[in-house]
């Protein structure tokens, strides 16, 4: 049964209403998530850092307000998600929440390793405590193998894992504590090991949505430099929408364990900038110059993920390429610049 067959059914048949909790619902994949899991007829909870901008906290989920419930959290509060999950008892969890910028993880260390790595500690234990026939999705990385490439150029479960930033650091620890969590307490606890995915929902400083907002503000004639670092480094992207759907497939598989989602393709951070210059009819290379600061103290340089087990046991296909993703990002900053 297709994705649609299956949204399908659950309203028809009139399920009682399952209940998700969301952390980081505001995020890219969180506003994606949100969307996708209240078409499939979901009730949808999430939690929602405070920020000193208000609108900040919540702009992606605007439009969704009146179909969810939030309330203000922090996986760095415990008892703020004892307190949540108290309320809401879900039947499902997607711990999207996380400081995810790489390059400032290197900055702030010792605060994306609480985040990203304790903080998911404070909610596996309030998860096992308070709702433990709950199914738990973490939001594992690409990022947590480093520069470990397996010999046919992909990187798959059994590659190791040699983090190269405190971000991919902490995220190995959170991986670990699923694991454990779910052998030591039986517990429906799953890693999906996302690749890099995108979408107009990006935050400005990535590198895709920061590559096709600069190159539509050169186009338009509102700039005429954009300022890059390692050009050289090879991404595996997709699109985050797709991405989500896997997230809810993974937590649904009868047996909890790990999966990889990723599109199979890499380029390189060059190659991006071509396609997406010349899709505009501009040549990068008038434009695009390097700076330091945006180099990392040491940087990953190779991506690839192979995603085969997750669609054929799961079924799970991207609907996007990386040629209608870019293209709707570019539509994107059309519009809006
Ligand atoms: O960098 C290079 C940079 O910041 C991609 C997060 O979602 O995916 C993401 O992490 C590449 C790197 O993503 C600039 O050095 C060049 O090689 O878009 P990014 P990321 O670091 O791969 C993983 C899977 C996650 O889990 C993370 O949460 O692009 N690059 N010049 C640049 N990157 C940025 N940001 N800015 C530049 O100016």
């Amino acid at each position: 049964m297709g994705l649609d067959g299956m949204a399908r059914s659950f309203k028809n048949e009139n399920f009682s209403m399952k209940k998700a909790f969301i952390t980081g619902i505001n995020g890219q994949d969180g506003s994606y998530l949100c969307e996708h899991l209240i078409d499939l007829g979901y009730e949808v909870f999430g939690m929602v850092r405070r920020q000193s901008v208000a609108e900040n906290q919540s702009f992606r989920i605007e439009k969704l307000n009146h179909k969810i419930t939030t309330f203000y959290g922090d996986i760095n509060d415990e008892k703020s998600i004892w307190n949540i999950l108290e309320n809401v008892c879900p039947d499902e969890i997607y711990n999207l929440a996380a400081m995810s910028h790489v390059r400032i993880s290197f900055e702030v260390p010792s605060y994306t390793l609480k985040t990203n790595g304790l903080g998911v500690l404070n909610l596996l234990e309030a998860y096992k405590h308070i709702c433990p026939k709950a199914k738990f999705y973490q939001a594992s990385s690409s990022e947590m193998f480093g520069n470990s490439i397996d010999s046919d150029g992909f990187q798959r479960l059994t590659t190791p894992m040699n983090p190269t930033s405190p971000y991919g650091c902490a995220k190995v620890l959170a991986y670990n504590l699923v694991n454990h969590y779910r052998n030591a307490y039986n517990l429906h606890a799953c890693n999906g090991i996302l690749f890099n995915h995108e979408s107009p929902r990006r935050g400005i400083n990535f590198v895709t949505n920061k590559i096709v907002k600069g190159a539509v503000e050169i186009k338009k004639g509102l700039r005429n430099k954009l300022a890059l670092g390692n050009l050289d480094s090879s991404r595996d992207w997709g699109h985050s929408y797709d991405y989500v759907r896997a997230m809810h497939l993974i937590v649904n598989n009868g047996k909890a364990r790990n999966w990889i989602v990723s599109s199979g393709q890499n380029r390189s951070v060059r190659d991006l900038c071509e396609y997406v210059f010349e899709t505009l009819g501009l040549n990068y290379m008038d434009f695009i110059i390097q700076e330091k600061k945006y180099l990392r103290p040491e940087e990953l340089k190779y991506l690839k993920g192979d995603s085969s087990e997750t669609r054929e046991l799961l079924g799970w296909k991207p609907f996007y390429s990386f040629e209608t993703m870019i293209q709707e990002m570019i539509d994107s900053w059309m519009k809006k610049i």
